[in-house]
């Protein structure tokens, strides 16, 4: 199918209403509001469909008290355009959740994006017609729309997970998870309140609910690593200097690891002395953050650097902790750090020592039921009044299951994952022509800077469309071998570090019955751009070239 005539902007602008677009886009995160301007601006027709009233993704739903993102904030934003990187400025080193959808809004207005979003819309089916190589997407409001592509902006930490503790239904008090945090203001002034789960949610939001409840306690299954955040606000000073050098900060950001400037010690962690390996640690750690697992280049992949990190990590938070049978509670022994993602805080240890917070480790007593007055463990009853859901995310393939994606033969993706996701380059799958994943599974996507990221793939699959417009081929599919192969090769990388150790939900632990494997590319951000570089510059190599019907 030929190219839709260059629109103007302008008149692309409401598609809306187009029942026939050459792209559908599912969600309008970071990944879903760029796929629409790139689009757009190589003019397709495009439709994007947003489950949320407003655009932001997770930047929208995620709304707990001390939502933050542990990316610094000059460099979780958009890099594509130079005017909106000098025309935004961020007020604090690590965004509140409120300042990035506040950015996200403006991006939107600025790029005239709402009129091609149609909000308070699920996705809930994708088919394929092997014919036309064209697919059909309906939506949970009735709509039908055909489209020669459909991308899926889904997000990898958007499918909130609730673990299916008896009786929760029965509980009389507010019951909140993180993930779907209400939009008034939640006061929990005079309350009694749980939080289940010590993740970067619970850890964000502890500290703050600590400060309001009357008692707060907190129910811990595993624990851990987490790293004081040093957040702060720049100055005028500081921004006016990372406004002047943004291309070389850039730079940097592209061709690293994890898609922000940051540059590892540049020995092993046993290849300096005692001292200026603890002087490394010591300088990480004051600029705070989850960088903490990159501070030498081998820690993810050594045991004994990973255990000097660990060491470090370990003597910093026992310092801070009043009790050291807490301590002994609050410190993770079950894997090796930074295989589980490291969490960023604001005195999260510290909020042990107040009085009105208690420690349950229900790894030692777990949680039985819950019932109408709290949270019964197995040796004590909880009475409570509000409970916090701070447990998590059927991440990178949730969000994906929850739409019945048909492919060839009638084939369903989340049947065709049943042991596992299979993809190539985290872009494209065997039997499902033209439908592309935006930071899926087989990609960094998470270890990475997620908005780089996401343009990344966009470009990648702007490029992909122009390509086969260019050449007169109607779709892109990759081959079974090709799937194979990247997963094998996904594999084998991860099998080489440190991280298949851990139980996390990169390895979709935390979802009772979800395959146990590595969901993630780890060979890092630059390297893999590099392949998928050489993959397009080679004609696509490893994808069929189909010519329409
Ligand atoms: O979720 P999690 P999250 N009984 O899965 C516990 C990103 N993020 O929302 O470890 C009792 O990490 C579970 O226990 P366990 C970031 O990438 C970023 O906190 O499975 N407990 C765990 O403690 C992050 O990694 C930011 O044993 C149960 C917790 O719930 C990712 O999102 C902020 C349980 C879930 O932790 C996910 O973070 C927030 C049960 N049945 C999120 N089931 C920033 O940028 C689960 N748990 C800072």
């Amino acid at each position: 199918m030929a190219r839709r005539p260059t629109s103007t902007v302008g008149a692309v602008s409401n598609s809306a209403e187009l029942d026939v677009v050459d792209a559908v886009v599912v969600g309008a995160g970071f990944a879903g509001l760029y796929a629409l301007h790139k689009f757009r601006s190589q003019g397709l027709s495009v439709r994007v469909f947003e489950a949320a009233p407003e655009v932001g993704g997770t930047w929208y739903f995620n709304r707990y008290p001390g939502a933050r993102c542990d990316v610094e904030s000059v460099d979780y934003c958009f890099s594509f355009s130079e005017e909106l990187q000098q025309e935004w400025t961020w007020t604090e080193k690590y965004a509140t959740q409120a300042e990035i959808l506040r950015y996200m809004n403006w991006v939107a207005d600025r790029l005239d994006l709402r009129g091609g979003i149609t909000f308070n819309t699920r996705v809930t089916s994708a088919t394929l017609d092997e014919q036309s190589l064209r697919w059909t997407v309906v939506t949970d409001t009735g709509e039908t729309v055909t489209a020669r592509f459909v991308v899926m902006a889904t997000g990898p930490l958007s499918a909130a997970l609730t673990p299916a503790f008896p009786g929760l239904d029965t509980f009389a008090g507010e019951v909140y998870h993180t993930a779907h945090w209400p939009h008034e203001p939640v006061d929990f002034t005079g309350k009694r309140v749980a939080v289940i789960g010590t993740g970067s949610s619970g850890i964000q939001s502890i500290p703050l609910i600590a400060e309001q409840a009357e008692h707060l306690y907190v129910f811990q299954r595993t624990p851990n690593f987490s790293v004081p955040a040093g957040n702060r606000p720049l100055t005028a000073e500081e921004v006016a200097e990372i406004k002047a050098n943004y291309a070389e900060r850039r730079r940097l950001s592209w061709r690293s690891g994890g898609g922000s400037p940051h540059i590892a010690h540049p020995k092993l962690t046993m290849e300096v002395s005692a001292e200026e390996r603890r002087a490394a640690f010591e300088r990480r750690w004051d600029l705070g953050g989850v960088l903490f697992s990159k501070t030498f280049s081998d820690q993810m992949i050594d045991e004994a650097a990973n255990e000097e990190a660990r060491k470090f990590y370990e003597e910093k938070v026992r310092a801070v902790i009043d009790d050291p049978a807490l301590a002994d509670l609050l410190i993770p022994n079950d894997h090796p750090i930074g295989t589980k993602r490291i969490c960023t805080d604001t005195n999260y240890f510290q909020t042990f020592n107040r009085p009105n917070v208690t420690l349950v480790s229900v790894r030692n007593t777990p949680i039985e039921s819950i019932d109408p007055t709290g949270i019964a463990t197995s040796d004590t009853h909880y009475d409570i009044d509000a409970l916090v859901l701070a447990t998590g995310f059927d991440a990178m393939t949730g969000a994906l299951d929850k739409i019945d994606i048909v492919g060839r033969d009638g084939r369903r993706l989340r049947e065709d994952w049943a042991d596992g996701p299979r993809t190539y380059l985290g872009l494209g799958v065997d039997g499902f022509p033209n439908l592309f994943l935006v930071s899926g599974p087989g990609a960094p996507a998470v270890l990475a800077n997620m908005v780089l990221h996401a343009e990344a793939h966009i470009d990648w699959i702007a490029d992909a469309i122009g390509f086969l417009d260019d050449h007169g081929y109607a779709a892109l599919e990759a081959t079974p071998e090709s799937v194979d192969n990247w997963i094998a090769e996904c594999n084998q990388r991860a099998e080489a570090t440190l991280f298949p150790k851990a139980n996390s939900w990169y390895m979709g632990a935390n979802v009772p019955g979800k395959p146990r494997v590595f969901m993630l590319f780890i060979g890092g951000f630059a390297a893999y751009l590099d392949i998928c570089a050489e993959v397009a510059a080679a004609g696509y190599k490893g994808f069929s070239l189909l010519k329409g019907a």
